[in-house]
């Protein structure tokens, strides 16, 4: 790698591989996040849609949304993933999580738990749209535990299906990821996250990006029937999953930080 162009040093590089996250990053600036966030309630999650995979409206809006693939391809996100996991970058999966006031505890979990992907190797940017705070239940995660696999008991058929019991968690070891609107934080599939019931009176609406590699083999119909991959970055060298092009752009210039 080299130093002189990467935007990751050598020591973010080793603090992903030893925590199992990193971050935060900017990807857009906070008003234009913050504008995004509204056309994301009213137009994406809020507004009419055709769109009827599992968790509609919220899950997978890349593939039929050129908005949310501009999000999902950001170039402060891609360029650090592809530092990190290589030139040849697979998005997969995304998930909006708008908390609103009052909104429901999301449990201790590692995101591997119920994913089709052989052999596992994701790493997950958790883009603010919102400001969030410890008070409308920032991301929590757990450093380090991306190298262990927890036993987790199964919750049912939501965006989590499994719980990780707190008692595998030292309260003194867990970092709460605030985010001003536009940052984002990158991590591990296997890293212990949650995030608390929203007790404030503010909005907290964040998109999960879920990037793989092209030597993974996913399992289209698991994640839901007529699934595809989106080359994000390079090429899909393997060529053995279903893949689409990206939405037709409606924006000329990509988002920056
Ligand atoms: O936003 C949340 O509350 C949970 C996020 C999460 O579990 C994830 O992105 O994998």
């Amino acid at each position: 790698m080299n130093d002189t162009t990467s935007l990751l040093t050598s020591a973010e590089r080793q603090f992903f591989w030893d925590h199992g996250f990193l971050g935060p990053f900017r990807a857009l600036p906070d008003d234009a996040a913050t504008e995004i966030a509204e056309d994301v309630i009213e137009n994406v999650i809020g507004g009419e849609t055709e769109w009827t995979g599992p968790h509609s409206p919220s899950h997978c809006r890349h593939l039929d949304n050129r908005m949310v693939y501009d999000l999902c391809a950001a170039p402060s996100i891609v360029d650090r993933m592809s530092e990190l996991y290589g030139p040849h970058l697979i998005l997969w999966r995304s998930n909006f999580w708008c908390k609103e006031p009052g909104g429901a505890e999301v449990p201790w979990h590692q995101d591997l738990i119920n994913w089709p992907l052989e052999p596992m190797v994701n790493i997950s940017a958790w883009l603010a749209l919102d400001r969030v705070t410890k008070e409308n239940s920032c991301v929590q995660l757990v450093p380090g535990s991306h190298k262990y696999v927890f036993p987790f008991e199964s919750i049912g058929e939501g965006p989590v299906t499994g719980r990780v019991d707190e008692a595998h968690i030292d309260p003194d070891n867990v970092v709460h990821m605030e985010l001003e609107p536009g940052e984002f934080f990158l991590f591990s599939e296997k890293l212990l996250h949650r995030s608390n019931v929203n007790r404030s009176q503010r909005r907290r609406l964040g998109l999960s990006i879920r990037v793989t590699v092209p030597f993974v083999k996913v399992d289209h119909d698991q994640v839901f029937g007529g699934h595809r991959n989106v080359v994000l970055r390079g090429h899909d060298y393997m060529g053995f999953n279903a893949t689409q092009d990206a939405p037709a752009p409606v924006w000329s210039e990509p988002l920056s930080a």
